[in-house]
């Protein structure tokens, strides 16, 4: 595996010089100023490429960025509506800006409205630690009673909405202003950054579209982009649902194998490829993660290695974010499971047979409870992340050990 960090530019706390340290041999970025659906330029790519090459006295850094995350996908694409075509046709030409600058591996997502959501950004473990959480109660009591979404009542177990109204009874003014501003306001990497009333506005957008039709619209942005893609070598690589199950009534179609399935199969092409995020899947009890990464590994362009810890059996739930090899997924079987994938990818002499990966999000522990950086995105957690699945991959591939 290749040991890639997300970075947010330079405005990011944790720096080019912090991920050095962390052992990190590429860099995950994107050009986050940009209006979605313009065409990234080359002089923007060019000037994101200089700023990873160098650390904070000028001193080459040697690292590269070899991953976007994400060239987003616009809302318009999303419904087919207003400016989609032109919007599709920006896309290609940023897909050959880009891989003019020598960069090959593009992640997206096609979540509508919301890219993640998560209801608490500061959770307190039994360590001291903090990380973040999805609490499926306070998210019924955003839904129904702060958004106030016709019949989103209808959308939850009753037992659900029921502990909703108590809940939402129970908080004062600054917890509900808190919990809005967690949901709505955009969580790092978000292409959008939303108040209250532009949720509503963009919800009343979907009321149209259901599930097929949205994955139909996937296609279609599929059918446009991936001849483009395959071209231009490069490899497209859609990011899972999160959390993977439906909300605010809007329609998912990148929750499980069954969506990846249908997605790889209706544009049959090397370009066309996935995200395999251990912690949005592995929030679903039915997602069996190290089986995903054998049965569709072919296709998998990037990984996120992530764990989350799900507190209830059912297929919506509440789940936090667990340390890399604690949370449910059986993140040694995953990462057998990657290698084995690569193993058979060197043997047959794919070209990318090293996927790349990076240790998503970490919990915010020692200094990071101080730097704050990005919610999930903070330096030590990450690099005490990356540093254990880094021991797992190790001693799996060691002769001594491993099969891969
Ligand atoms: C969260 C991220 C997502 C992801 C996008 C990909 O930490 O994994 O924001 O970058 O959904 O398009």
């Amino acid at each position: 595996m290749r040991q890639t960090w997300r970075w947010f530019g330079p405005k990011d706390l944790v720096s080019i010089d912090d991920m050095l340290q962390a052992g990190v041999e590429g860099v995950v970025t994107a050009l986050h100023h940009v209006t979605t659906g313009d065409v990234w330029t080359p002089d923007d790519i060019k000037q994101r490429q200089d700023e990873i090459g160098h650390m904070m006295d000028g001193a080459a850094s040697n690292l590269a960025w070899e991953v976007v995350e994400s060239l987003p996908v616009s809302e318009d694409i999303k419904k087919q509506k207003g400016a989609w075509r032109e919007h599709i046709e920006n896309y290609k030409v940023s897909l050959q800006n880009l891989k003019s600058a020598g960069i090959d591996v593009v992640c997206y997502n096609f979540m509508p409205v919301l890219d993640w959501t998560r209801t608490d950004l500061a959770w307190r473990t039994r360590t001291g630690a903090t990380c973040m959480r999805f609490d499926y109660v306070d998210f019924a009591a955003f839904d129904i009673h702060l958004l106030e979404r016709t019949d989103a009542t209808n959308d939850y177990p009753s037992e659900i909405a029921g502990e909703a109204a108590k809940r939402f009874a129970s908080l004062g003014e600054p917890v509900k202003e808190k919990l809005v501003e967690n949901i709505v306001c955009g969580l790092p990497g978000a292409a959008e950054h939303f108040t209250l009333a532009d949720v509503r506005m963009h919800l009343a957008e979907y009321d149209s579209i259901s599930t097929e039709g949205l994955r139909a619209h996937l296609v279609t942005f599929l059918e446009e982009v991936i001849p483009v893609a395959e071209a231009l070598d490069m490899r497209l690589c859609c990011h899972p649902d999160d959390p993977p199950f439906p909300l605010l009534g809007l329609p998912r179609v990148m929750s499980t194998e069954a969506d990846y399935q249908t997605i790889v199969s209706a544009v049959d092409s090397p370009a066309n490829g996935i995200t395999l995020c251990s912690g949005s899947l592995g929030a679903r009890p039915d997602n069996d993660l190290p089986g995903m990464m054998e049965r569709l590994g072919d296709h998998v362009h990037f990984l996120h290695l992530r764990n989350v810890k799900r507190e209830t059996s059912s297929i919506r739930g509440s789940f936090y974010e667990d340390e890399h090899l604690t949370g449910d997924t059986d993140m040694v079987a995953l990462i057998d499971a990657i290698l084995k994938e690569e193993a058979k990818r060197r043997d047959i002499g794919r070209a990318d047979h090293q996927i790349p990966m990076r240790p998503d999000h970490g919990q915010d522990i020692l200094d990071d409870l101080k730097r704050k950086a990005q919610p999930g995105y903070p330096a030590i957690g990450r690099l005490r992340g990356l540093a254990e699945l880094r021991g797992v991959m190790a001693a799996l591939s060691h002769p001594s050990i491993g099969t891969s």
